[in-house]
């Protein structure tokens, strides 16, 4: 039987086994179709960026020297269009500051504009992807320890300036695309020993964020992200998830949830239904945290699948934002782009195929055995020939089929990098 058919009579029995629980996947399929990821260009090469060839800094770090990163504009934009031809669906571009088209010379981040973003914006429009778009505190001479909280008022406002240029810039993508930008504020902020200062860099953050703020745009949307720790900067962090959270509730902003920035037994799905209540919406930061915040790529595991479901389940799924946020440098990185795409589309795919509204009623009638054995059955349904399904309908390819694409890729282009 050649795969395309086992792939149809797969589908009939999995669409017949999950009818009869209730579970629609013409409908699930069609949900995954509007199911946009927004993939981070960084992967591309290693959180590098076009500005310098310095090191990465400000907490982060990705490992592994894998050969083939891309090296330019031109050489991003290639990566990601190869990785999204071998993932189903349609899905965004969410870039960051230090990959604008800064035309070889040197554009510092107080000084950046919409214009040098003009060449990815023809290049969304004309591939049909909408952009995103971070601020970029890391890598910079004046980014020690410190940007939007440092007590040095030149410095801070070095990066109020920055971070207002990159609102302008989501608003120019906003508006070119007819569809928010949605703008990811992360900075590393904070200090590596001991501090008496706390309550001060807080303060100084909160009214920089103010100022970065007050002025409303039509076409974005603010994100800000917190996390515990970074490399170099253990003891304390400026914008934890506390603090952010606060923010957020109070000035009607979006959190990030980093799914690598909490404590290690701390679970970021639980806190899709506390802080929908408070916030409009939610940025996801899909990652894979191996002891700490490592950013491997994303896998279907189960932290990930319980993220998803319970945003299925607080049936808020127009009220977040999907971006992955992994930079691994060890494999073939076409490679990871494609694995962790697939792995969020397979977690929500998951998440959609539960039977929410019979369980719940289930569980509310104090059925709790049922409730229990629905949830156990869900795991074992046969939802990967659904996957299977939704690949073969995107004309992609199916389960292991996108391996011989990549060394395909490797073989004529990215190993020819040096
Ligand atoms: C760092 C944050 C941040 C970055 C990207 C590159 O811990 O997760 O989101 O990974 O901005
Ligand atoms: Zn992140």
């Amino acid at each position: 039987m050649k795969k395309e058919e086992q792939v149809g009579k797969s589908y009939e029995i999995a669409k017949e086994r999950y009818a009869a629980i209730g579970v629609d996947t013409e409908n699930v399929l069609a949900r995954m179709q509007q199911f946009h990821l927004s993939l981070h260009c960084w992967q591309t090469d290693d959180v590098a960026g076009f500005e310098s060839a310095g090191d990465l800094t400000g907490g982060i770090q990705a490992t592994g020297n894998y050969p083939g990163k891309a090296r330019n504009m031109e050489e991003v934009m290639a990566d990601l269009l190869e990785a999204m031809s071998l993932i189903p669906g349609t899905h965004r571009v969410n870039l960051h500051e230090i990959y604008g088209d800064f035309g070889g010379r040197f554009v510092d981040r107080d000084q950046v504009e919409p214009k040098h973003f003009e060449s990815w914006m023809q290049w969304a429009g004309a591939n049909g992807i909408k952009l995103d778009f971070n601020s970029t505190s890391f890598s910079h001479p004046k980014s020690g320890n410190l940007s939007l909280s440092h007590p040095d008022k030149g410095i801070r406002d070095f990066w109020i300036e920055h971070t207002k240029r990159c609102r302008d810039i989501a608003d120019a993508m906003g508006k070119a695309q007819g569809d928010p930008c949605i703008m990811n504020l992360w900075v590393h902020d904070g200090c590596k020993d001991m501090s008496v200062n706390h309550y001060l860099y807080r303060g100084l953050l909160k009214s920089s964020l103010d100022e970065i703020f007050a002025e409303k745009k039509a076409y974005m949307k603010d994100c800000i992200e917190g996390k515990v720790f970074g490399i170099g900067l253990e003891s304390f962090t400026v914008g934890s998830h506390d603090f952010y959270t606060a923010y957020a509730a109070q000035n009607g902003k979006i959190p990030t949830i980093d799914t690598g920035h909490y404590h290690p037994t701390e679970s970021p799905a639980d806190k899709v239904s506390a802080l929908l209540h408070f916030v409009p919406e939610l940025m996801l930061h899909v990652s894979r945290p191996i002891r700490w915040d490592s950013d491997h790529v994303t896998l279907m595991d189960d932290p990930t699948l319980e993220l998803f479901s319970e945003i299925v389940r607080a049936g808020a799924l127009d009220r977040v934002h999907y971006g992955l946020d992994y930079f691994d440098g060890a494999i073939n990185r076409i490679g990871a782009y494609v694995i962790g795409s697939r792995a969020a589309q397979k977690c929500m795919l998951r998440a959609l195929l539960e039977p929410t509204a019979a369980i719940a009623e289930m569980e509310l009638a104090g059925k709790g055995f049922q409730t229990l054995a629905f949830l156990e059955e869900c795991k074992a349904l046969p939802w990967q020939a659904v996957y299977d399904e939704f690949c073969r309908r995107n004309d992609k390819p199916v389960g292991l089929d996108f391996i011989p694409e990549i060394e395909t890729y490797e073989r004529e282009i990215t190993s020819k990098r040096s």
